[in-house]
């Protein structure tokens, strides 16, 4: 039985779990670092503890500082949200030796899928569609070349331990490999501890396109179709939306019978995402499995109308999940609003919110922490509010996100949402023709129209 939970989170995510457990008739706790103390999640949650200094690494990092908090206050058990610890697999382990429920999936599948060649040969062997390769990891950089002559180039390197965009590269001509696989080799070392990689097939042009899952942990597993996240710069999105604009009924079926494949081969538990690359041809080949609740699960939530959070809650405390697949109706799109200068590089720009007034109306929710007043600490991400809205048509949500956004008021800081007006606007956007690199081109003040 759950009757307290501990959030190991702050911001925006922190507000959402606290939100649904109030409404579940359970107690919070919020723990927060000093540069926290005059956060939202620590005035609305019922307890809050500090567990120290604002850097990541000395507070919402430390899994000894939490457990702290979780004795003192007496929390059953604690919701990671995302980011920080919420795919640390030690800290799993950590909860359950503590007698304290986590929520979310087992260690095992965190570290699991935490290892992106292990998910990958687990997905495969599942029968999940996955790009051309190595099998699993490569033992050395001669190895790697023969691999990599026999698929052909171009090819992709990545780190056992990256995952997210981080330590991958492309190798475009055979003369290369050797020289980019020692690189990329060094760099995931000194990044992860690991300097492991594996091989694959370069896609050019794909879409990401995830699928949002829930499984009980015994095996029966249920989709919440899928996100479009090509909206994307730097491998951090900035827009999602569901349904996307490139997947119909028949695709939902074929990429969300995939991932629940994948999902109950591990007796997956709890919310779990898994992303596949989408190629021009309509082909999809897996990715990554995400084992969190991801900063866009609104989206999901508001075709769906489930509560996604409240059902990582029930599952953790041994409900089950629903018996299959929800429907999913409208057009749900998101945009991150960050305090980041989008005509300046989107170099992040900290400071004191002065005025902040959210949009409002049918079909617009905002997920914030901000506030007049609040200062904005450049200890952590930049992300200080999403912006969702939902309508019946994609072309009827883009309208009323444009209309959002012009009610939107945040002066003080710099911010994304002239970017997200410009992106309204733009003819490929509108048509639902893009792909990972649309960004990579994408002009924010075009010059006007020649006369
Ligand atoms: C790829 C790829 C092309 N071919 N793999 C980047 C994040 C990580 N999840 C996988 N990524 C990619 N893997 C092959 N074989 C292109 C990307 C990629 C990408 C993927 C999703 C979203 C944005 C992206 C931006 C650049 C590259």
């Amino acid at each position: 039985m759950i009757k307290k939970v501990l959030i190991a989170n702050r911001g925006e995510i922190a507000l959402r779990i606290i939100r649904t457990c109030h409404e579940m008739g359970l107690r919070t706790v919020a723990v927060y670092s000093t540069a926290d103390r005059d956060a939202l999640h620590v005035r609305f949650a019922d307890e809050a503890v500090c567990i120290g200094p604002p850097p990541s690494r000395e507070s919402y990092l430390r899994p000894d500082r939490i457990i702290a908090a979780v004795e003192v206050t007496g929390a059953d058990a604690v919701h990671p949200g995302y980011g920080f610890l919420a795919e640390n697999a030690d800290f799993s382990a950590i909860c359950e030796d503590h007698g304290v429920v986590f929520i979310g999936p087992k260690a095992g599948t965190i570290s699991l899928m935490g290892n992106k060649s292990t998910a990958k040969e687990t997905m495969r062997k599942a029968g999940v569609p996955v790009v051309p390769g190595s099998d699993g990891a490569v033992p050395d950089v001669r190895t790697g070349k023969k691999i990599a002559d026999d698929i052909g180039y171009p090819v992709m390197v990545k780190a056992s331990a990256g995952g997210g965009g981080r330590g991958m590269r492309i190798v475009r001509e055979a003369g290369d490999f050797t020289r980019q696989f020692s690189a990329a080799s060094a760099e995931s070392e000194a990044a992860f501890g690991s300097g492991e990689l594996y091989i694959e097939k370069y896609v050019d042009g794909p879409r990401h396109v995830e699928i949002q899952v829930f499984g009980d942990g015994k095996g029966h597993v249920v989709h919440f179709g899928e996100r479009e996240c090509s909206i994307q710069r730097r491998h951090q999105k900035l827009l999602e939306e569901s349904p996307s604009p490139v997947v119909d009924a028949d695709l939902r079926a074929r990429m969300g019978a995939a991932a629940v494949l994948g999902a109950e081969a591990v007796q997956y538990a709890g919310a779990g995402t898994v992303e596949f690359l989408l190629d021009a041809s309509g082909d999809f080949y897996f990715m990554e499995m995400n084992t969190r609740i991801q900063v866009e699960h609104p989206a999901t939530e508001e075709v769906t109308g489930a509560d996604l959070i409240e059902l990582q809650i029930r599952i953790a405390m041994g409900e089950g999940i629903p018996e299959k697949e929800v429907p999913m109706t409208g057009h749900a799109i998101e945009c991150r609003i960050n305090a980041e200068d989008p005509f300046n590089d989107f170099r992040p720009s900290p400071g004191v919110v002065t005025a902040f007034h959210t949009p409002g109306g049918q079909g617009v929710r905002v997920d914030t922490h901000a506030y007049a007043g609040y200062a904005i600490p450049p200890y952590y991400d930049s992300m200080i509010a999403k912006l969702i809205v939902y309508a019946r048509t994609r072309p009827l949500a883009i309208r009323k996100m444009m209309r959002a956004l012009d009610e939107f008021v945040i002066e003080g800081v710099h911010t994304t949402i002239p970017f997200h007006r410009r992106l309204m606007e733009d003819p490929s956007f509108q048509a639902g023709e893009f792909t990972t690199a649309f960004l990579d081109t994408f002009d924010l003040t075009p010059a006007e129209a020649e006369a």
